[in-house]
C-alpha cells in the first residue's frame, strides 16, 4: 500500500491494522470521549499539519489523561505491532506530528497539569501536554519565566517543544533545552515507564538517557512529563528595532551588542527587507521605521534595573548611529510598543503561511556566510527564469530572517502554489550549499518527514549508523512515528 500523499512511500507490512477489538480495548482503559474514530467524527485536525502540507489517514485518535494510560496504550500497541504518532500542539514544521498512513495518533492535549513548582530553585515539573504560553503565564504569576519562547506558543506543548528540541527566541539568553531540561518522564514503545523526572542540576551517574528524548521527535517513546529549570523573570524588558543597509553591518551590530549589552542581551533577531515588506501587506500596524532599509534587527534586553538597562541600550544605539552602522532606529516606550515590534518578527512565518505554498529551510551556517544563502537563492531562481519579488503578483518571494545570535537562518521561499519545478531548483541545491559550509540542514525544527532524506548532508554515515542502532534498541519494532527522522 502506498500513501495517497507520498506515492514513493510504502506502508510497512510489519505493522498491524487497528481492529474493532483494539478500539473497544482503548475505550475500556481511557476516559469517556478519549477515543476518537474516523467512523464517528472528522479527524482531519489530527491528520493534517498546521501548514496544511502533510496529510495522513489515521482512523483513531487517543487522548490519555495520565502516564499510566499512555503505558496501557503502548503495551497494546507493542503486542499488536500498531504504529503510533505522538502529537502535541501539531505546530511542527517538518511533517513529524501527523501520520503518514493509518498510525494511531496519541494526542497529549488532556495531559496538561502542572505537577509542581519550587519557588526557590525555579524547577518546574509539568505534564507534557501543557501549552507553552499557559505554562509561561503560570510562571509569570510567580515571577519566573519559561526558558523557551516561540511564535507558536499559544498552541504548542512543552512536551512537543522537548520532543523537537525547539530553539526559538530566548535561546541566545537561556541556552538550549539540552541544558535547561533536568528530567524527562516517557513511556517506551513496549509500555515501560522511563521515570527520569530528576530535579537535580548536577548528576554525573552514567549515561544521560533523558538527552536522547530531547529532539527525538516521537521516535523513541512518548514524553509524558518534563522537569525544567526556569530562570527568574526579568523585571525590565526593553526592545529596540533598527534598520541597516548591509549584512556586514548586521554582524557589526551583533558584535557590539555582545560587548555592550552583554549580560542583559536576551534576543538578537534579524529580518531582511523582503520579509518586512511582506508582513506590512498583512498587518494593520504602522511600520516601525518610515524609510525602507535592506535589513532590520530586533534587539531585546532583559535585566533588573530600569535606569541601568535603558542607559546601556541608549548608549548602544547612539554608538551604532554615530559609527554609521545603523541608519535609523526606535526604542519601545511601553509594553504595547514592545509587543508591536515583536509582531514584525513573529508575524513573518504567520503571514507567509497565507501564501499558496512556502518552501522552508531552517539552517545553521557560519555567521559570515549566513545571508549569502538568501542572495544565492534569488540568483538561482532568476537563472531559471522566475521573477523575484515581494508584491502580490505571480512571482517567487525569497525572504531571509532568523535567530542571528544563534547562527540560525530561516530561508523561506513563498510561491503562489507548490510547484515541482521550483522545488527541483531549490533541492538538493540548498542542502549541497549547506554541506559545503559544514552547516546544519535543520537548526531547530527537526527532521520529521520533510528533512529525513537530507540528513546525510549534515551527518557522517558512521553517526547515522549509530543513530539507527539507538532507534533499534529503543524501538525494535519501529512502531514509534515511522517513515520519519531516520
Ligand atoms: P507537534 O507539532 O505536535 O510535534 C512535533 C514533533 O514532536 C512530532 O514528531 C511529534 O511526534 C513529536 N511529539 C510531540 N509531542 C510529543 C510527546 N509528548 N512525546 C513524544 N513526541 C512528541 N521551532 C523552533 O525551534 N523555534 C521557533 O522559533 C519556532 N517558531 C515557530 C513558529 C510558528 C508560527 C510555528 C507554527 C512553529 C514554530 N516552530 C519553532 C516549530 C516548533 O517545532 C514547534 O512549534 C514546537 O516545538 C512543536 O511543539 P508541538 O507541541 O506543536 O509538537
Ligand atoms: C521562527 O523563528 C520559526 O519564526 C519559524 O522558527 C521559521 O517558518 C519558519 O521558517
Ligand atoms: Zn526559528
Amino acid at each position: 500500500l502506498t500513501s495517497q500523499m507520498y506515492p514513493d512511500v510504502v506502508r510497512d507490512g510489519r505493522f498491524g491494522e487497528i481492529s474493532r477489538e483494539d478500539v473497544e480495548y482503548f475505550k475500556s482503559i481511557l476516559s469517556p470521549g478519549a477515543v476518537l474514530t474516523a467512523a464517528e467524527e472528522d479527524l482531519s485536525g489530527y491528520n493534517i499539519d498546521s501548514m496544511r502540507k502533510y496529510r495522513g489517514q489515521s482512523q483513531v485518535v487517543l487522548k490519555p489523561r495520565s502516564t499510566e494510560e499512555v503505558s496501557l496504550i503502548m503495551k497494546r500497541c507493542h503486542e499488536r505491532k500498531l504504529a503510533v504518532v505522538p502529537q502535541g500542539g501539531n505546530t511542527g514544521l517538518v511533517g513529524g506530528s501527523v501520520p503518514v498512513f493509518d498510525e494511531i495518533v496519541i494526542s497529549m492535549s488532556l495531559m496538561n497539569k502542572i505537577r509542581s513548582f519550587d519557588e526557590v530553585s525555579g524547577i518546574l515539573v509539568a505534564d507534557a501536554g501543557c501549552i507553552l504560553e499557559a505554562t509561561d503565564q503560570y510562571l509569570a504569576e510567580r515571577e519566573y519565566i519559561f526558558p523557551l519562547d516561540l511564535g507558536a506558543k499559544g498552541s504548542c506543548h512543552i512536551g512537543g517543544n522537548v520532543a523537537t528540541n525547539a530553539g526559538g527566541l530566548r535561546l541566545l539568553r537561556y541556552g538550549s533545552l539540552h541544558g535547561t531540561v533536568l528530567g524527562v518522564e516517557a513511556v517506551m514503545p513496549d509500555g515501560t515507564i522511563f521515570s527520569g523526572l530528576g530535579k537535580l542540576r548536577k548528576d554525573n551517574t552514567g549515561y544521560d538517557i533523558k538527552q536522547l528524548f530531547i529532539g527525538s521527535e516521537g521516535t523513541l517513546g512518548v514524553i509524558t512529563g518534563v522537569s525544567i529549570l526556569c530562570p527568574r523573570r526579568s523585571k525590565v524588558v526593553n526592545v529596540a528595532f533598527f534598520g541597516l543597509e548591509s549584512y556586514d553591518k548586521v554582524q557589526q551590530a551583533f558584535v557590539k551588542a555582545k560587548g555592550e549589552l552583554s549580560e542583559i542581551l536576551s534576543a538578537f533577531e534579524f529580518m531582511d527587507r523582503a520579509s518586512q515588506d511582506h508582513v506590512a501587506r498583512f498587518i494593520e500596524l504602522r511600520r516601525p521605521l518610515d524609510e525602507p532599509h535592506n535589513f532590520y534587527v530586533l534587539v531585546e534586553t532583559s535585566g533588573s534595573n530600569r535606569a541601568h538597562d535603558e542607559e546601556k541600550l541608549q548608549t548602544y544605539l547612539e554608538g551604532l548611529m554615530e559609527s554609521d552602522v545603523i541608519s535609523d532606529g526606535v526604542l519601545a516606550q511601553d509594553e504595547t510598543q514592545a509587543k508591536n515590534l515583536w509582531t514584525w518578527r513573529e508575524g513573518i512565518p504567520e503571514t507567509l503561511g497565507k501564501s499558496g505554498g512556502v518552501y522552508k529551510y531552517d539552517v545553521s551556517i557560519p555567521l559570515d556566510e549566513l545571508y549569502k544563502l538568501v542572495e544565492d537563492t534569488r540568483v538561482r531562481i532568476q537563472e531559471f527564469g522566475h521573477a523575484i519579488g515581494s508584491d502580490n503578483s505571480n512571482v517567487v518571494n525569497v525572504v531571509g530572517y532568523g535567530h542571528l545570535g544563534d547562527g540560525n537562518l530561516h530561508l523561506n521561499v513563498a510561491v503562489k502554489q507548490y510547484d515541482k519545478e521550483i522545488e527541483h531548483i531549490l533541492e538538493p541545491w540548498v542542502y549541497e550549499w549547506i554541506e559545503k559550509r559544514q552547516g546544519s540542514v535543520s537548526a531547530e525544527h527537526g527532521l520529521g518527514f520533510a528533512k529525513k532524506p537530507y540528513l546525510q548532508y549534515s551527518k557522517d554515515q558512521n553517526v547515522i549508523e549509530l543513530m539507527r542502532q539507538v532507534k533499534k534498541v529503543y524501538d525494535p519494532n519501529g512502531i514509534m512515528n515511522p517513515y520519519k527522522y531516520i
